[in-house]
């Protein structure tokens, strides 16, 4: 293979395949591939994952390459997603291989997503630049980047009575506690999905650029701390306002459903792509919506319909609609929904965001605690679902506060704010279009 100075640029973009990483990421090299008509990219995810992200129109200097996934042999996703993590390093360093002899030039630059942080090896080996996508938001960033410093901080023997305690000793994490650390950052890191997080946050200061879908105005001192500690920080989103996105389809006409809605009035509810709550939460939502008499959009998948209180779907057909996907985007951005009961997925929070739409946070695993608390105790956009789970009383309770109470109000106000924040961010001089040129840039780069 020729001298990689000598020949045209080939990225290679190493997705993980599960939960809302790969859609993002695919968004954000489909238009630096626009941008870069000279340079090839090479998407290597799972043949599933591919199939999804490769059933629109691509530019031509953009392939896929499938790589092989762990079986699923009826095993729970989380124990899929580990296997598929621990062979990482070995299977991308092979196929990578492979597409550099298929495209018929050598790899100049490794995009990855950053649970990937055996690329800062696997780039040194190669002689090039490692640019890393961290696909949560920025307070989860920090909490990981930080693990050494928590662990010394807080201990690693469980929570020890200090659940409450502010995280003060990290800028910009005054206000998130203890308990709503990600479970992978305390407790035991030697092995399966927290040992990979380590490694990450190790690796990420070896990074070129560590890029985020979020925007510099939402988390500065987030921003400035992760600037002051990593090669290059960027804020690139939001994305869905950043660059133009395939549309989404209307399958079960949701928005026509809405236009027949008053404004701020419909709860819309999505617990996004991995999780589902327990049969008991599911009847807690569906009684509270039909004791307040809440209308409501609800995007459940047909297998949990059968877990909804008898004759609930009749009685309800007049004030609510259940689909199994929605537009997310779309809807959020429509006038008649008042609230975004979400399990704050990244994704989802940062779409809730740009729509201003208060959210009730009722988080499960991951960043979701930390995200549900930056909704309401760092943007003042939302509130947290009391108790940690649905019971028919809390919800109806945090209802009516944001859908009728002062308080409702003044989260739409602050909402107003942030949407016309991000939507500063992606302007020509904007912040975000500012950090996309350094992406642009970094990728084309070839280090040797
Ligand atoms: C994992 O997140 P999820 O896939 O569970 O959730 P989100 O990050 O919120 O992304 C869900 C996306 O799916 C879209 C929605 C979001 O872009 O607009 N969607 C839709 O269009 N229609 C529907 O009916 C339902 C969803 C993980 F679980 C999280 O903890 C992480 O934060 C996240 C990112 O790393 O990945």
């Amino acid at each position: 293979m020729s001298n990689a100075a000598a020949s045209p640029q080939h990225v290679a973009v190493l997705a993980f395949p599960y939960g809302t990483h790969a859609a993002p990421l695919i968004a954000i090299i489909r238009h630096l591939a626009h941008l870069s008509p000279d340079t090839h990219f090479s998407f290597l995810s799972t043949a599933a994952s591919n199939a999804a992200l490769f059933s629109v129109k691509n530019p031509a200097n953009l392939t896929r390459r499938d790589v092989p996934e762990p079986p699923a042999d009826g095993r729970h996703h989380s124990v899929v997603m580990t296997a598929f993590l621990s062979t990482a390093g070995e299977v991308f360093r092979k196929e990578v291989a492979e597409v550099e002899v298929e495209v018929g030039r050598r790899v100049t630059c490794l995009v990855t997503d950053a649970f990937f942080g055996f690329a800062a090896e696997m780039a040194a080996e190669m002689g090039v630049g490692w640019v890393a996508f961290w696909t949560a938001g920025p307070a989860s960033l920090s909490a990981h980047f930080h693990t050494d410093l928590i662990r010394e901080k807080v201990g690693s023997q469980g929570l020890g009575g200090l659940e409450l305690d502010m995280l003060d000793f990290i800028p910009g994490m005054s206000k998130i506690r203890v308990h709503d650390i990600p479970s992978e950052v305390l407790g035991d890191i030697n092995s399966g999905f927290p040992k990979a997080l380590h490694q990450m946050a190790r690796a990420l200061p070896k990074a070129n650029s560590v890029f985020i879908n979020s925007f510099e105005a939402l988390d500065p001192n987030i921003t400035s701390d992760l600037n002051s500690k990593l090669h290059n920080f960027l804020n690139i989103g939001p994305l869905s306002l950043l660059i133009n996105q395939p549309p989404s389809l209307d399958t079960h006409e949701c928005l026509p459903w809405l236009d027949t809605q008053k404004p701020n009035s419909v709860a819309y509810i999505s617990f996004g792509t991995v999780t589902a709550p327990p049969p008991l939460e599911l009847v807690a939502i569906a009684e509270a919506l039909e004791e307040s008499q809440t209308p409501f959009l609800w995007s459940l998948k047909d297998h949990s319909r059968a877990n909804l209180p008898d004759g609930f779907l009749d009685r309800t057909s007049e004030l609510g609609k259940i689909v199994p996907w929605a537009p997310q985007v779309d809807i959020l951005a429509h006038p008649s929904v008042g609230v975004f009961i979400t399990h704050c997925g990244w994704n989802s929070v940062l779409e809730g965001v740009i729509s201003g739409v208060p959210m009730i946070g009722r988080p499960f695993f991951g960043d979701q605690k930390i995200n549900a608390r930056v909704i309401s105790d760092v943007l003042g956009i939302g509130g947290v679902i009391e108790g940690g789970t649905f019971t028919k009383s809390g919800l109806t309770d945090i209802l009516e506060v944001i859908l009728m109470g002062k308080s409702g109000g003044k989260m739409r106000e602050r909402g107003e704010e942030l949407k016309k924040a991000a939507r500063e961010a992606v302007k020509e001089d904007g912040s975000s279009v500012r950090d996309l040129k350094v992406l642009l840039e970094q990728v084309n780069e070839v280090i040797n």
